[in-house]
């Protein structure tokens, strides 16, 4: 029989420890099934990358809501702003940390546009009809943001400029580009990858890729 000294059952202790987290030697800050993409930021879209010019652009936010509201490049710039720092999670396995986005919360929408009782879903669109279905909860509360600029530059075209939703929580397919406006709905309406297969709600931590998982 072995003796075990003090430091080496500290040692054991400590091992275990760490080996406890699940997944030795994995960035904690990364989802299961999720690789570092480092400094690169892959680009993907199943559409064309439209030009979307400011001067045109409108958000609108209708459906079950008191106060119907669309609002122009400047007046949604008027708004006061707010900025998410942290990760997002792409469903293709690539996760980006230290992003900076700037840009206006929904709840600051939602204080204009007070939202029904009878609304428990969003259908966000996307000037080039691309759409995508959250539940309420994954909107408010200071996790959902329509962003103009990306580490203190405006957004480019093919990353959804000049702005897109971002719901970094979700996988980033949630984060419609070009978008155009939610819909508040009484009952969930998938969107253009969901009806594809994708998971209706897609938490990264719980691995909601596909219908089903
Ligand atoms: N309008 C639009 N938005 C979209 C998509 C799309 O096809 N069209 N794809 C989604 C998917 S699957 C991902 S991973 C991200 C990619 O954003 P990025 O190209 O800026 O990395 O956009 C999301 N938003
Ligand atoms: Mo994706």
């Amino acid at each position: 029989m072995t003796a075990e000294t003090p430091e080496r059952q500290r040692q054991m202790v400590i091992t275990r420890g760490f080996a406890g987290r699940g997944r030795a030697g994995q960035d904690p800050r990364l989802p299961p099934g999720q690789y570092d993409a480092g400094n690169s930021w892959p680009v993907l879209h199943a559409e064309a990358t439209p030009s979307i010019d400011t001067a045109t652009w409108t958000f609108t936010i209708d459906g079950l809501v008191d106060t119907p509201t669309t609002w122009t490049w400047d007046e949604i710039h008027a708004l006061p702003g707010d900025r998410y720092e942290g990760a997002i999670h792409c469903v293709t396995t690539w996760s980006k940390f230290g992003m900076t986005f700037d840009g206006v919360s929904i709840d600051t929408l939602l204080d204009v546009t007070g939202v029904r009782d009878d609304a428990a879903y969003v259908l966000a669109r996307s000037h080039t009809g691309y759409t995508t279905n959250l539940p309420i909860e994954d909107v408010v509360d200071g996790r959902a943001w329509v962003v103009w600029d990306v580490d203190g530059a405006p957004l480019e075209d093919v990353h959804g400029g000049p702005a897109r939703l971002l719901v970094p929580h979700l996988y980033f397919w949630k984060s419609a580009k070009w978008v155009s406006g939610l819909k508040f709905l009484a009952e969930d309406q998938q969107g253009f990858w969901e009806r594809n297969g994708y998971h209706d709600h897609g938490d990264p931590w719980l691995e909601q890729r596909y219908q089903g998982d």
